[in-house]
């Protein structure tokens, strides 16, 4: 079987963390005989990562290009010395969040300018795209309301910016369909995580 990346995207308190364990254990059921099912996460998936990690949700006046830097370089280190060996080995690679997110935080958030963000993903990335992403769709308001404690430097943002990347996410829903499915994350975590099952299945990956 083919090593595969599926991705789990979505704005905050969408649930990813949560049905990203669930989905990793669905999946060792399924396949787990066949390849191993890991999970991962960006920021963060490497050494490097984590003090990256640190620096972008509780560094202190980190201008808005060198937050989209960092990013790429937590990316360039995470695909490089974890997702590509995985993927090689035929594993399947869970990731919570990837380039999507730099498109809708960065560039539909932030502001910063599409074409930049598109030349550092595929820097970043070397070329590698996921085989699936699922785009954990709440209202802005439902996801803060999940949210437990003070909130780091991103999720402090004002209400507006969250806005603006649920819509940078629904952007990139409508321009790849092939490749990016919603899901509706407003309903039990049940429901959610039946709905995240028949997408991967509707893939035909196995
Ligand atoms: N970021 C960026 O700007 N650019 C980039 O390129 C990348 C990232 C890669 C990473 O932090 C931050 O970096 C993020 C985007 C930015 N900043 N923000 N905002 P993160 O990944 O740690 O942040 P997060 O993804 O927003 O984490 P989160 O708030 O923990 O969200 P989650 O993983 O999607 O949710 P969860 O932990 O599974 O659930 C949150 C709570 O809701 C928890 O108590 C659950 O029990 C509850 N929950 C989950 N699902 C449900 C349902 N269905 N019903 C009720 N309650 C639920």
């Amino acid at each position: 079987m083919s090593g595969r990346l599926i991705v789990f995207e979505g704005g905050e308190g969408a649930g990813k963390t949560t049905q990203i364990e669930r989905s990793q254990a669905w999946l060792i059921q399924k396949i787990g005989n066949k390849c191993a099912v890991i999970a991962t996460r960006e920021p963060g998936g490497t050494d490097l990562g984590k003090q990256l990690r640190t620096l972008l949700l509780h560094g202190d006046s980190i201008v808005e290009r060198a937050e989209l830097l960092l990013f790429a370089a937590d990316r360039a280190q995470h695909i490089d010395t974890v997702i590509r060996p995985a993927l090689a080995a035929g594993s399947w690679v869970l990731c919570d969040r990837f380039t999507d997110s730099t498109w809708a935080y960065q560039g539909a958030g932030r502001g910063l300018d599409r074409e930049l963000i598109a030349q550092l993903n595929a820097i970043a990335t070397g070329g590698l795209t996921s085989d699936l992403t699922l785009w954990l769709d709440v209202p802005v308001e439902v996801g803060l309301s999940r949210r437990q404690g003070k909130g780091d430097r991103i999720e402090a943002a004002d209400l507006a910016f969250h806005e603006r990347v649920r819509g940078g996410f629904a952007e990139l829903a409508v321009a790849e369909p092939e490749r990016i499915v919603r899901i509706e994350a407003n309903g039990s975590l049940d429901q959610v995580e039946q709905q995240i099952q028949e997408a991967i299945a509707a893939k035909g990956f196995w």
